[in-house]
């Protein structure tokens, strides 16, 4: 049999908080990396990585930005969710249609999504974090959620009744609503019942819990030793 029996193929590794600032609300964007390879059957391993580690040579040579999520596949290293993201879709079944002009759809939504959408939400974010007390905050913070409101109108307008973006779920519809999940400590959501209604739909799905759960339960395995070796560590400024 040697020499003809299958090689076991490494699961691919990803970089995650050791100590989640976020207390296991799955709202660093791992999640989205994590609910894509659950989407796809595609077991995972999990290196954790503290805040000071993640600026360190060792780090940075996965990810020039000393940050978090990264990907390794054998030889391959990745940085970035949404290059990520579509890396597991293009090499799994299960995230991407068969059909060639259906998956550029798809993957425009990634990108919309990122570089759209995403934006003044993580600027509302960065406002509530570093300019709270301010004499300026809520006017501030005012313009910048009627930013993410001309996005969500647009949004909602073009989903309507649907279910999802376009056609079946698809990797386009994951990274849209992991993105709208960043708004769930707001109100704005509840402005778009059909927007809401999406990231629901999302969140029921088998492998977002799958993934959920596992973050959960990550943070909550370390907590402890997390709260022990810097209990202030969850005032790092999420980004
Ligand atoms: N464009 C990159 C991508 O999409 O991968 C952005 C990566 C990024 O911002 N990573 C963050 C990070 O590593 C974690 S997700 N930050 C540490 C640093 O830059 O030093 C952002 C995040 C962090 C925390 C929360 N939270 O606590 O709720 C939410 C989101």
């Amino acid at each position: 049999m040697r020499g003809t029996m299958m090689q076991q193929q490494a699961s691919p590794i990803i970089t995650v908080f050791e100590c989640s600032p976020d207390q296991g609300k799955g709202m660093a964007r791992d999640m989205r990396v994590r609910w894509a390879l659950e989407e796809v059957g595609q077991r995972y391993d999990v290196r954790p990585v503290s805040f000071a580690a993640m600026k360190e040579a060792a780090h940075r040579s996965r990810h020039p930005f000393g940050q978090i999520p990264t990907y390794e596949e054998g030889e391959l290293v990745l940085f970035e969710s949404g290059a990520i993201v579509l890396h597991v879709a293009n090499r799994y079944k299960g995230l991407l249609p068969e059909a060639a002009n259906a998956r550029a759809r798809a993957t425009s939504w990634v990108f919309a999504a990122l570089s759209t959408i995403e934006p003044p939400i993580v600027e509302r974010e960065v406002v509530e974090y570093r300019e709270q007390g301010e004499p300026w905050f809520e006017q501030r913070l005012s313009a910048v959620d009627d930013r993410i409101r001309i996005r969500l109108n647009e949004l909602s307008r073009r989903l309507g009744e649907a279910d999802w973006l376009d056609g079946a779920f698809s990797v386009g519809d994951l990274m849209t609503i992991d993105v709208l999940r960043r708004l769930a400590d707001t109100r704005l959501l509840e402005e778009y019942p059909n927007l809401l209604a999406f990231v629901a739909r999302g969140e029921g799905r088998l492998a977002f819990k799958r993934a959920y759960d596992a973050q959960h339960a990550f943070f909550k395995a370390a907590s402890a030793e997390c709260k022990r070796s810097s209990p202030d560590r969850h005032k790092e400024t999420p980004q």
